[in-house]
């Protein structure tokens, strides 16, 4: 008995010096009080996004946070935010994505966290080239694509001999451009086509212009293609309501849209740290342009993308850290 006590003292110590710093560690990061429990951070299928995502988990890390990333839906997403399985999302495209958002939000759990700066287009449009030979004259006024002769400069051999327009993956905008293209009268002489990823819809371009035809995509801005001579198509300006889904007529372009933020309503106070830093981060039309450039024109991967463009741009995203 005697000379067991010190034994037994010393293995109370032990024990409890274990528990303190094991739980100790395990809820808190070193400075901010923020969880160390990973930060979700969702990937999707454009490379702003993903460059984006690997940016602002490199910031967090920075600031001493755990992140994880999942490939996730670009619409399923904002539920997933809502029920707590994914933590931020950090480009909310208003066109493609405006009504997921705005029905997680309306049904509690997801929270609105702010815009970026840079202003947003998800649209039809063409490459300069395509105005410059001539192949639809009264281009970028949307009534041009009335004109068969305009048409018939963009049929493809899967086409089924009406001019085709090359929308992106379906899960973005679902039947919006098909049903526009009905409701504006030009269903006889155009088709839609969905690309199967952002990478055909590059393609696409290289192709067209290899075999000298015309060609008709779905781009959006920022993007890559900022500086490159690309034009939007001028269709019938939107306004809230005009959208098949919101119950209108669908004769509409997409609107000059929000770029938006948003968390799962725990995050600011499981990371408080981390929490108050997006809340702050805002990007424009130019950095967002070149993250996606990064990949799309230098080839990098989408980490070392992020990974240049943080040890390029600390000066823009440092200040939201402190
Ligand atoms: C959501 N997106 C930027 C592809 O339009």
């Amino acid at each position: 008995m005697k000379n067991k006590l010190p034994l037994l003292i010393g293995a109370i110590v032990v024990i409890a010096a274990l528990v303190f710093f094991m739980g100790g560690g395990d809820k808190t990061a070193k400075k901010s009080g923020d969880s160390s429990a990973p930060i979700v951070i969702p990937t999707h299928n454009w490379s702003s996004q993903i460059v984006m995502a690997y940016v602002i988990g490199g910031i967090f890390e920075s600031m001493g946070n755990n992140v994880s990333y999942v490939n996730a839906d670009s619409q399923a997403v904002y539920e997933s935010i809502r029920i707590g399985d994914v933590t931020i999302s950090h480009e909310v495209w208003e066109s493609a994505f405006g009504k997921s958002f705005t029905t997680a939000l309306d049904k509690g759990g997801l929270l609105d966290w702010g815009d970026h700066e840079a202003r947003t287009l998800e649209d039809m449009g063409y490459p300069n080239w395509v105005a410059d030979k001539g192949l639809c004259p009264g281009l970028p006024d949307w009534t041009a694509l009335k004109n068969p002769d305009c048409a018939k400069n963009f049929v493809t051999p899967d086409s089924g001999g009406k001019g085709r327009m090359l929308e992106g993956p379906q899960t973005w905008h679902g039947d919006l451009i098909p049903q526009r293209v009905d409701a504006l009268g030009l269903g006889d002489l155009w088709m839609v086509k969905f690309a199967g990823s952002a990478d055909a819809l590059w393609a696409e371009l290289a192709a067209a212009e290899k075999e000298g035809r015309g060609t008709i995509i779905f781009n959006w801005t920022p993007n890559f293609t900022d500086g490159a001579g690309f034009t939007f198509i001028d269709f019938p300006p939107y306004t809230a309501g005009c959208r098949p889904e919101d119950g209108g007529d669908g004769k509409c372009g997409s609107p000059d849209g929000y770029l938006k933020k948003a968390v799962h309503e725990d995050f600011p106070t499981t990371h408080p740290g981390a929490a108050a830093a997006f809340k702050k981060m805002s990007f424009t039309t130019s950095h967002i342009g070149a993250m996606a450039a990064l990949v799309d024109i230098d080839k990098m991967t989408h980490e070392d993308a992020a990974k240049k463009w943080l040890a390029d741009n600390e000066s823009v995203w440092k200040p939201f850290t402190k």
